[in-house]
């Protein structure tokens, strides 16, 4: 397995729209093997295939505090979506920045498995977040996409600051 470099905000890779997966082959395992090896060791509790320069319709979350309950959405769609949410949000792509984001506390997500296998999964709270963040990567969004523009400008100030300094 292999960790992944992860793309860092801003990149213009991030804006992306990633593609259907057709056909679900070993290296389409190998890379959902690989992004969950990558967010593990971040860590983090998803990771869309955008985020590793992938632009395919892929993400896994775990929000298990063992890292064993692995979650994989190939080709996600939101059936149904309800009630609000205003959780604090953080991204591998943007590290150190959290925000509240408006959200829907609810979601009915459909999609396919690691085998290719359909499924239906209801989620709430941090998880249902976790998903609407993650598919947002899928679309070319990320989440500091939803402050307001001076927001923006700071975090983008913010975080060249941090990379001058560090290199
Ligand atoms: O970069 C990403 O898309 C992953 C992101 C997912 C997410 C977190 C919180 C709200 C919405 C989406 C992260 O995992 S950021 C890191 C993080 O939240 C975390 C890290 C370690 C333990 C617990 C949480
Ligand atoms: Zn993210």
């Amino acid at each position: 397995m292999a960790i992944l470099p992860i793309i860092q905000y801003p990149d213009e890779r991030l804006h992306q729209v990633a593609k259907r997966v057709e056909q679900i082959t070993e290296a389409t395992r190998l890379l959902i093997r690989n992004m969950a090896e990558t967010m593990y060791s971040a860590p983090g509790v998803g990771l869309a295939a955008t985020q590793v320069n992938v632009h395919q319709q892929i993400i896994i979350a775990d929000l298990s505090e063992e890292q064993n309950q692995l979650l994989v959405f190939i080709n996600p769609m939101i059936l149904s979506s309800s009630g609000e949410s205003e959780l604090e949000e953080g991204c591998l792509s943007v590290p150190g920045i959290y925000d509240k984001i408006d959200r829907a506390d609810r979601v009915t997500v459909t999609a396919l498995n690691e085998r290719g296998a359909p499924f239906t999964l209801e989620a709430d709270g941090l998880l249902a977040v976790c998903i609407q963040h993650e598919m947002d990567h899928l679309l070319g969004k990320v989440f500091v996409e939803y402050l307001s523009q001076l927001k923006q400008t700071r975090i983008k100030a913010k975080l060249k600051k941090r990379r001058r300094e560090n290199f």
